[in-house]
């Protein structure tokens, strides 16, 4: 009789941190559901989560290291081995070429994984190359960003507080598809039901009529890339009508006086002309807000992606602090972790220390936009780069204009990818490492704690033994760091050299804010690693409290409203609305993502449960546009940039604005070379849209890639045959 156990542990998938109740019987899962024992999470769950498992039993999986011979053909190698190929490779080039030619990009799962969060930092450092890339120039660099130049350090990353706001105005965001961002919460169905149920009221303002706008008690669209206008809209408001009230944050606020007309020239009007938002709209949701006790403005993917995402959350800040809806219940907050990253690591901050070679783009906090890496790989000279480590990565999917670096891939001299599947990314690779799955390490959340609306610890053991022999990505990491190392003279730094994740942790833990070192009065009932294992469902600090000056690391110890970038950026946008907007032909459109609950960026598309049913890899196009443009649901349309056209069908809705289109990103699974099942799924492989998006196009305030609002042209298949 088999023997069935109960296992508990955090989803690493995505950013809400869901407690899992895994069913088992030491060898295989049995049922995965949602904890409802879990203090955060209380049990919800969502299907990646409940299929956690079918990703460790994906027979796509690797669990031996791979080396591309001579011939292009794949063969099994021992780690040892491997890691000394890698080692030499990589040494090679930089001894020959200098530490810029090899490049190291560290994929979205890096900051979903303990083992890796502690370990990759001592990699880069080895590397000592100016080439380091992170999907973070491509997602919520702007919210780093404002972190920084206001609050003094990137991590100091306003929160939402949904658990007690009365009245959410979000703007891009799809919570109810991507279960939050930047707010790590779970279940947003729930917390916004309870935000209505106390009689309060969520506001959305998206290009698309999403899964979100269906439980929100307002939704409106807005022009794609316009959102900044309607929030210096609403700022002129405040401004004019003096509802100012900074409450306790007036004597922690610097540069009041330097923002005092900037946003003059933004009436209604002008407003609803640049945003397509009624000038009525933004006058009652103004006085809305204002009026409100417990009221909070957050913008996400569609806010931060953009030509303006730096402003707009700069703006959107101003406007929380200005309004007493910061730093205060119900409003944008700063949660206060159990590790607390900014404290441990003592990070250096910077902001254009260094700059790309090619287009000369300012580093952020050490890293280069993701946008440049192509182009840094394709033009020769001096620090091209030669080399590559991607870690838990796929960007020749996920990067603007992909295609240019799949052009460039093949040309390095030596890459090497640490990574559980072969696929569009990784099948360029010589050499290919894959450490175990998600259920077969220990887990602890380093980075979303820092953006969790409540405060929180839990650790997740380790349910399965990985292969024998197979290696954690901490000591890949690790193993490759010590290769690294002895180039550039350097060492580990001493507690990695010694420790392992889970005594890192325990230091990290005991003198943490909630921690048993962290002052004599916690010595007897404070946090240590094996108290968080004990709680086995987690321990819940309770909600985010004022933090206000003391989480402050700006040089004058104050909140800084009026910073010069941001001030500079302000002036360049009113440069350009002197000028004259074109005219809009009938095929031109503006591009919008998407993202589905079933599916997780690149990579999750070969599990099958997830991909049931229709093909969700299409163009969504207003059914107005769609008439005139002739075209019948499902036929295939050709869409065009700068940069490319990809061949997609078409999903005629209501659900979008006219002379937008809604493409998702993460597919094109079609690709030659591949070990994915889903490669050879017609329904369900897609196309890739950063196939067509462009590397030109940047937040110029801050480098971020800027995916929204790009133009596209719009033709049937059938049209572009005929022309020759
Ligand atoms: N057009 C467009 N492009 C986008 C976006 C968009 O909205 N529109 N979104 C952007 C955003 S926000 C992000 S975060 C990026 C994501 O882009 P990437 O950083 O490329 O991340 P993923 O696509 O999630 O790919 C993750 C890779 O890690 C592997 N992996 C999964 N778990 C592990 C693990 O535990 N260890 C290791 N070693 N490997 C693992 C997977 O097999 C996969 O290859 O995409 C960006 N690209
Ligand atoms: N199921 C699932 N969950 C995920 C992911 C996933 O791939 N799948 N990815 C994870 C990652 S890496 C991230 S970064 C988060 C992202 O989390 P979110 O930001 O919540 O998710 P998105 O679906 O990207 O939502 C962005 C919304 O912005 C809208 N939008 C586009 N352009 C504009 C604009 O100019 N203005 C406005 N106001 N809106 C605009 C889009 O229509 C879209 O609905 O999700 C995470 N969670
Ligand atoms: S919402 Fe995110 S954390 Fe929760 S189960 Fe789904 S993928 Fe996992
Ligand atoms: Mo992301």
């Amino acid at each position: 009789m088999t023997v069935t156990k109960k296992h508990y542990r955090v989803c690493n998938l995505c950013e809400a941190m869901c407690g899992l109740e895994i069913e088992h019987d030491g060898k295989q899962v049995i049922s995965v559901k949602g904890d409802p024992e879990d203090p955060f999470s209380k049990g919800s769950l969502c299907p990646k989560g409940a299929l956690i498992h079918k990703v460790h039993e994906d027979p796509d999986r690797l669990k031996v290291p791979l080396l591309k011979n001579d011939d292009g053909e794949w063969e099994e190698i021992s780690w040892n081995e491997s890691f000394d190929i890698i080692g030499g490779k990589i040494n090679e080039i930089r001894a020959k070429h200098g530490n810029d030619a090899v490049a190291l990009y560290l994929g979205n799962p890096t900051v979903h994984n303990l083992g890796m969060m502690l370990f990759s930092g001592e990699m880069r450092r080895s590397l000592k190359t100016k080439n380091f890339f992170s999907p973070t120039t491509m997602d919520q660099l702007p919210h780093h960003f404002i972190g920084y130049h206001v609050f003094g350090h990137a991590l100091n990353m306003p929160i939402p507080d949904v658990d007690r706001t009365d009245y959410f105005i979000m703007f891009g965001a799809n919570p109810i598809a991507s279960n939050g961002s930047i707010m790590s919460g779970c279940g947003p169905v729930e917390k916004i039901k309870s935000i209505q149920g106390r009689g309060g009221k969520v506001i959305l303002f998206d290009p698309r009529a999403t899964e979100t706008s269906r439980v929100v008690d307002e939704h409106h669209f807005i022009l794609p890339g316009t959102d900044v206008f309607f929030l210096l809209g609403m700022l002129q408001l405040i401004q004019k009508n003096d509802w100012i009230q900074l409450g306790h944050l007036k004597s922690h606020v610097s540069g009041l006086e330097k923002i005092k007309n900037i946003a003059e020239e933004f009436t209604p009007d002008r407003v609803e002309a640049l945003t397509g938002v009624p000038a009525p709209v933004l006058l009652r949701l103004t006085k809305e807000y204002v009026l409100q006790d417990r009221a909070v403005l957050y913008g996400r993917m569609g806010m931060s992606t953009q030509e303006h995402g730096g402003l707009c959350h700069w703006i959107a800040s101003v406007l929380n602090i200005l309004t007493n809806h910061f730093d205060r219940e119900g409003g944008a907050m700063f949660p206060k972790p159990a590790v607390d990253v900014k404290r441990q690591k003592g990070w250096r901050l910077s902001h254009g220390r260094w700059h790309s070679r090619v287009r000369k783009l300012p580093e952020f906090d050490g890293e280069l936009p993701v946008s440049v890496m192509a182009e840094e790989m394709l033009t020769e000279g001096k620090g091209q780069i030669r080399g590559l480590i991607t870690f838990a990565g796929n960007p020749a999917l996920s990067t603007p204009n992909a295609k240019r670096l799949e052009e460039a891939l093949p040309k390095l001299d030596f890459m090497v990818s640490i990574d559980i599947f072969m696929n569009e990314t990784t099948k360029h690779a010589d050499i290919i490492l894959p450490p175990p799955s998600h259920l077969e390490i220990d887990h602890y959340d380093l980075i979303f704690n820092h953006f969790a609306v409540s405060n929180n610890a839990k650790f997740s053991p380790q349910l399965f033994q990985p292969k024998e022999g197979q290696k954690y990505d901490w000591q890949i990491a690790k193993e490759l760091t010590k290769r690294f190392s002895k180039l550039s003279k350097s060492k580990l730094s001493f507690p990695f050299r010694y420790l392992n994740p889970r005594q890192l942790l325990n230091l990290a833990l005991l003198t943490g804010p909630y921690g048993k070192w962290s002052s004599p009065s916690r010595w007897f009932n404070g946090l240590s690693l094996n108290k968080v294992i004990a709680s086995k469902h987690g321990i819940n600090f309770g909600g985010m409290k004022p933090r206000v000056p003391e989480v402050l690391n700006t040089k004058d110890g104050k909140i800084q409203l009026a910073a010069d970038v941001f001030l500079k950026g302000l002036e360049e946008v009113k440069l350009l609305l002197t000028e004259l907007p074109e005219q809009r032909t009938i095929n031109e459109f503006q591009l919008i993502g998407r993202r589905h609950l079933r599916s997780n960026n690149s990579w999750m598309h070969n599990v099958k449960g997830l991909v049931r049913g229709k093909n969700r890899c299409t163009a969504m196009m207003n059914t107005i546009d769609a008439t005139t443009l002739g075209l019948e649901d499902a036929e295939i349309i050709v869409v065009q940039s700068s940069t490319g056209g990809i061949e997609i069908p078409v999903e005629i809705t209501d659900n979008i604005m006219s002379g937008v289109i809604s493409i998702p990103h993460g597919f094109g699974h079609g690709k030659k070379g591949t070990r994915l099942s889903v490669a050879s799924d017609p329904n369900h492989a897609g196309v890739s849209v950063n196939d067509i998006t462009d590397q030109n196009r940047l937040d110029k305030v801050t480098g971020n890639a800027a995916f929204s609002g790009q133009k596209v042209a719009v033709r049937k298949l059938s049209e572009v045959e005929k022309t020759p």
